[in-house]
């Protein structure tokens, strides 16, 4: 596409602000250009951005429902000193003993760790691996189908920014005893921000869908497995600023398909439709007119329960200025698929510094709400929203509620079973990279109070 010519002509269009602004996965948005819609994904229209220096635009709004007593929360896992640099959290039952697991990126250990649950509620911290080059997303799957529970390390090599070829992913290969050992799959390339499993060319070998922020060039790309950990590459995507992969079927014809959040030189997001045979038509499903619109990450899920996936959108990165925070337009939305390759927007509510949007049917009614942590907000007002709960009516209307005020600084949540009754539990990891370095946590479980 030209758009992609015309990105990689523009590499760190501004370079003062480049400099605040970093990278980690759930990453920044910036100089975006206009970037319309195509195939029926019609955004509402955003602000243009407001310039550097400027104050941030007032925007009126109700009191937000504050309920401090719906999780009670926790540090879990092993005690930190200085400022702990949490960049994904996620939740699987590792060895599988029927009890959910805990796995976080710790880009101050440069380990992915293992929380494992060993009672209801309880949590032994270990490492899985260190020596890992910056991990900032960590996928759990059997990736060579042999029975047990791998982990697909996407690594940046360095979280803050840099163009050199430092990215590496890395297959932690589970022994059935877990037991891990590293398989490098991608070394000096840029640097990598997630990679997903899935069949793309239908010959039962699992593949890999691969993002890549890298910085001034970055890129999406598939690996066709070709068996005994050999790949060929396939790039997708020659654009900087990927932040996320999410695998599923989105078109209905049983070929799974790659959605791609880019946030660099424009905030996009991107379907690979899946022929079957492992070649990809592109379009753009949505872009944002707001050039620090603060892409921070896509997830999949069935938010209206119509047997096609969704996609879960939040914009709060605040690292785009010198002032780093939050922004009047941040919050989190919805792509809904209507079919066969179409969306359609649609706002869930205004969140500042909005990361890591999940679904979960928090209150077992069948029913997807939306959870969001704030990773950068007015942390010196005591009342800024850190993790906040959009609860769906079962028509996709959402009512807020402020679940928490600290810790502050959170950039990823997962949801699970993690205290044995059945219901959700969440964990949050935090990222301290700018002040204010008070109300700090490094691992945090949120449990619902006993009944
Ligand atoms: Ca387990
Ligand atoms: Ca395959
Ligand atoms: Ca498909
Ligand atoms: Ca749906």
């Amino acid at each position: 596409m030209e758009r992609t010519d015309l990105g990689n002509s523009r590499p760190g269009s501004d370079q003062r602000r480049a400099l605040h602004r970093w990278i980690f996965a759930g990453r920044p948005g910036a100089a975006a250009l206009a970037a319309l819609a195509l195939s029926g994904c019609a955004p509402e229209a955003k602000p243009r951005s407001t310039p550097a220096g400027s104050p941030a635009v007032a925007v009126s709004a109700s009191p937000p429902e504050i309920n401090l007593e719906r999780f009670r929360s926790r540090s879990v896992g092993q005690s930190f000193s200085g400022k702990p640099w949490i960049s994904h959290v996620t939740t699987a039952d590792l060895d599988r003993d029927g009890r959910t697991d805990i796995l976080a990126c710790d880009d101050k250990l440069n380990a992915v760790v293992w929380l494992r649950q060993t009672a209801p509620g309880t949590f032994a911290e270990s490492t899985l691996r260190d020596q890992l080059p910056a991990p900032v997303h960590a996928e759990v799957v059997d990736f060579d189908q042999d029975g047990d529970a791998d982990v697909i390390v996407a690594c940046m090599g360095q979280v803050f920014p840099n163009n050199d070829k430092i990215g590496a992913l890395i297959l932690l290969e589970n022994d059935g005893k877990q037991g891990f050992s590293a398989h490098p799959l991608l070394e000096q390339v840029a640097r990598v921000t997630d990679a997903r499993a899935g069949d793309f060319d239908g010959d039962g070998r699992l593949d890999l869908a691969v993002a890549q922020f890298g910085y001034n060039q970055g890129e999406v790309r598939w690996m066709r497995n070709l068996g005994g950990n050999r790949f060929e590459s396939q790039v997708l995507l020659s654009l900087p600023g990927a932040i996320n992969v999410c695998i599923a079927d989105f078109n209905g014809d049983r070929a799974p398909d790659i959605a791609a959040l880019i946030s660099q030189n424009y905030e996009e997001i991107y379907l690979f439709e899946n022929s079957g045979f492992g070649t990809f038509t592109q379009k753009i499903i949505f872009g944002s007119t707001n050039e620090d619109y603060g892409s921070s990450g896509i997830s999949v899920c069935d938010l209206n329960r119509d047997g096609r996936p969704d996609i879960l959108y939040s914009n709060g990165d605040g690292f785009a200025y010198a002032d780093p925070g939050k922004r009047p337009w941040h919050g989190v939305q919805w792509l809904e698929n209507r079919g066969q390759g179409f969306f359609k927007y649609h706002r869930i509510g205004d969140m500042d510094g909005a990361y890591s949007p999940i679904a979960v049917d928090l209150e077992n009614r069948g029913v997807m709400d939306v959870i969001c942590v704030s990773g950068f907000n007015d942390w010196k007002n005591p009342r800024a929203a850190s993790l906040v709960l959009f609860r769906n009516d079962g028509q996709q209307r959402f009512t807020r509620t402020v679940l928490a005020h600290q810790p502050i600084q959170m950039i990823s949540v997962a949801a699970g079973d993690l205290d044995g009754s059945g219901r959700p539990s969440l964990v949050t990891g935090s990222f301290y990279a700018y002040p204010p370095f008070e109300n700090m946590a490094r691992l945090t479980l949120w449990t619902p109070p006993t009944p």
